[in-house]
């Protein structure tokens, strides 16, 4: 019953006869050996960069095989992020302060104005959205904050124009007229992972302490799904204003 499985497949080797297979078989177990021992004695892994062309060429073409391959894994997670933008505030305003607490994967996320659990989102499930940039003020009391960004062709996104051909939406605006919204926070974001390269400015601004003697808001920016920076923000009289360039590239 079992005839036909077996022996029927075998006349495949007569390509090659049983000594060259073996001959093959040897010749490939030494070419493993000498490639394992190859890899090992190469130095650090250049491979997960994907720069590896200038390590590659120096050595032979069977090391060279194995960096490609581990490529190819690696190359998801840059495209998770479509767009790679990056950006930078490498010049805050005088009198704002520096948010430095460390964000964790595993903190909850909280309607604050910070990226508490290290996604790159902030203020995931607040009633606003994140993108290829999010920049996002935040604060508690019944003060008039506003926030205003122009994008690099010159488009001012606030409460009275909240959209821009270059893909802004601002789609939380709180405490207009001193009229008390939840959650007190204003959200701009390019839902576009390939925003606009260029120099943005980002205004936070104090429109109306709407009684208050002094305000605080949190304010953050993500660029490209990582956090740029977060900055507490001092507000002691109405028409404040703190100017923010962002350098998006
Ligand atoms: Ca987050
Ligand atoms: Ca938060």
């Amino acid at each position: 019953m079992r005839r036909p499985a077996a022996p029927v497949i075998l006349p495949k080797p007569s390509k090659s006869p049983p000594s060259e297979r073996m001959h093959h078989r040897a010749i490939k177990s030494l070419g493993v050996v000498l490639t394992s021992y190859v890899l090992a004695a190469c130095p650090p892994p250049p491979p997960s960069r994907g720069t590896s062309s200038n390590t590659a060429s120096s050595t032979s073409s069977g090391g060279s095989r194995r960096p490609r391959e581990n490529d190819t894994p690696t190359t998801p997670p840059p495209t998770r992020r479509a767009g790679a933008v990056s950006g930078t505030i490498a010049h805050p305003p005088e009198g704002v302060t520096a948010i430095t607490t460390q964000c964790a994967a595993d903190r909850a996320e909280t309607c604050n104005g910070l990226d508490d659990n290290c996604d790159g989102v902030i203020d995931n499930n607040c009633g606003y959205q994140s993108g290829g940039i999010q920049i996002t003020a935040s604060w508690r009391g019944a003060a008039d904050i506003d926030l205003r960004v122009t994008d690099p062709a010159g488009a001012e996104v606030y409460f009275g124009s909240r959209t821009s051909p270059s893909g802004a939406q601002m789609d939380m605006d709180a405490n207009g007229e001193c009229t008390p919204t939840r959650p007190t926070a204003e959200n701009i974001r390019w839902s576009t992972q390939t925003p606009p390269p260029g120099e943005y400015q980002i205004k936070v601004a104090a429109f109306d302490l709407c009684g208050a003697e002094n305000a605080s808001a949190t304010f953050s920016v993500s660029v490209g799904g990582r956090v740029v920076g977060a900055w507490t923000v001092p507000f002691t009289y109405p028409r404040q204003e703190y100017i923010f360039p962002l350098t998006v590239r």
